[in-house]
């Protein structure tokens, strides 16, 4: 899955993740492009692209990248690691590369040959059905429908759910945390369990399965006694979309965007929200970038990002027993640490939630979601979300990578139609896990009283 992987300097396990049981592309018939190097197309393309650079505004423009793909053999291996390129994925003996102008001269330079592939990754899902919102992210959520959705839960709920604006984005979007509780605007002595979605842009599914999550316990609260148990006995915190200012990004301008909109000001753009934690932050350059290009930037200190810090302030506010934050793609369930190879030694509690996580979600539909350490599992990385929760708090702590399981299935591009099926066989793992603190929980005696008259946190909502 080495497809977030790319940048991270002397990163031995980039290519680890992504290739092994892939079989032919569905688009082989197409014809492929073949840029050779010193062929008249490629020569034409370097002087197009050289010339491009030159004019057009900022190196991350992204209008003009491209995805390439390049021979995977070992040698070109070597050289590709030590170029920061953004990977996207590898399969078919290939790795595919986002691109952007500079990228591509760069390869030139190192008589990389490339093939450019970019009509093999639609823009955006495809999918044959009516868009039911309109605007190319379809049935997907961008930030003003999530906004309206969650607050229409709020109205619909009145006393089930109630919605917090926890800070505001860089370019000023709230960030909103969704509470669902029975009596709801009590901060009563329940367990308190939290689901995160959407640090990185592109990965719009992560996104759906915690806001649907959300919408289901409420939908079902008076007809299922198991969701009604649950509600009544916990308060389940949702933050479907930490990085709206990203996700925002991604359908109106650049698709494949991970990081936030951070202008670095040397011309480059965005800090991954992923590396930006304060447990472990920065410690090597083998897990986070400290160059700003990087799609694994980790920003200029922890908590640099206002995206973050919010996160931070509010998960600080509140007293969580447990956390999942959701991305894409994989089907990989993940547990501290991320950071190193060795294993915490909370380990046992950690691998057994995972593997009933797993069991369920396979009881769905059969689809199989591996499980284990982070950094063992699929590569390092510092500064991310669940070693910062379990570090600072010893909280159970999960990444759980939606699917599909690789690019041939669609990499960060689920189809519309597949929202529904991903959140369905999701949602008893969901379950699973807040009864899992409900059941764990002890009483700590706290009063009953309204919940957290925080200035900044119970702002409530407003219209920008
Ligand atoms: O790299 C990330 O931030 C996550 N993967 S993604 O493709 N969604 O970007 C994985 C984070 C899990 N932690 C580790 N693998 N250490
Ligand atoms: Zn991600």
């Amino acid at each position: 899955m080495q497809k977030n992987g790319p940048k991270i300097d002397g990163d031995k396990n980039w290519d680890r993740h992504f290739i092994s049981e892939l079989g032919t592309c569905p688009h082989s018939s197409r014809p492929h492009f073949f840029c050779r190097f010193f062929s008249p197309r490629f020569i034409f393309l370097a002087v197009f692209i050289l010339l491009s650079a030159a004019l057009l505004p900022g190196p991350q423009n992204p209008g003009l990248s491209e995805i390439v793909s390049v021979a995977k053999t070992p040698f070109l291996e070597n050289k590709l690691k030590d170029m920061g390129l953004d990977l996207l994925a590898d399969w078919d003996g290939k790795i595919f590369i986002v691109a952007r102008p500079e990228d591509l001269v760069a390869l030139g330079q190192a008589k990389i040959l490339f093939t450019v592939e970019t009509a093999k990754f639609p823009p955006f899902a495809q999918t044959t059905a009516p868009a039911p919102r309109g605007g190319i992210n379809g049935a997907y959520h961008s930030y003003r429908e999530l906004e309206a959705d969650m607050l229409a839960l709020q109205q619909k709920y009145p006393g089930l759910a109630k919605v917090f604006d926890i800070g505001d984005s860089l370019e000023k979007r709230n960030i909103y945390a969704l509470k669902i509780s029975a009596n709801v605007a009590f901060d009563e002595d329940e367990a308190e369990v939290l689901f995160l979605g959407c640090h990185h842009a592109r990965e719009w599914i992560s996104v759906e399965v915690p806001f649907l999550f959300g919408r289901y316990l409420l939908e079902n609260y008076t007809t299922d006694p198991e969701a009604k148990r649950l509600v009544d006995r916990s308060e389940v915190w949702i933050v479907p979309l930490v990085n709206p200012d990203g996700l925002e990004y991604t359908i109106h301008v650049y698709r494949y965007w991970r990081k936030n909109r951070r202008d670095n000001k040397d011309g480059t753009y965005g800090v991954d929200l992923n590396r930006n934690y304060g447990y472990k932050w920065g410690t090597s350059n083998q897990g986070s970038s400290p160059d700003p290009a990087s799609e694994v930037y980790r920003g200029p200190q922890a908590f640099s990002e206002p995206e973050t810090k919010a996160i931070q302030a509010f998960f600080l506010k509140k007293n969580f027993q447990g956390m999942i934050t959701y991305h894409s793609f994989s089907q990989v369930i993940m547990y501290p640490w991320g950071y190193t190879t060795q294993a915490p030694d909370k380990e046992p509690l950690l691998r057994d939630i995972a593997a009933g996580m797993s069991a369920s979600i396979k009881e769905v539909n059969g689809r199989w979601y591996s499980y284990g350490q982070a950094g063992q599992t699929l590569y390092l990385t510092n500064g991310d979300t669940v070693d910062w929760t379990f570090g600072t708090s010893a909280i159970p702590s999960y990444t759980v990578e939606l699917p599909p399981v690789d690019e041939m299935g669609g990499g960060f591009f689920n189809s519309e139609a597949d929202i529904q099926s991903i959140f369905q066989e999701n949602l008893p793992a969901m379950l699973l896990f807040v009864d899992r603190f409900i059941q764990d929980y002890t009483p700590q005696g706290v009063v009953l009283g309204p919940d957290r008259p925080d200035k900044k946190f119970d702002k409530s909502w407003r219209i920008r």
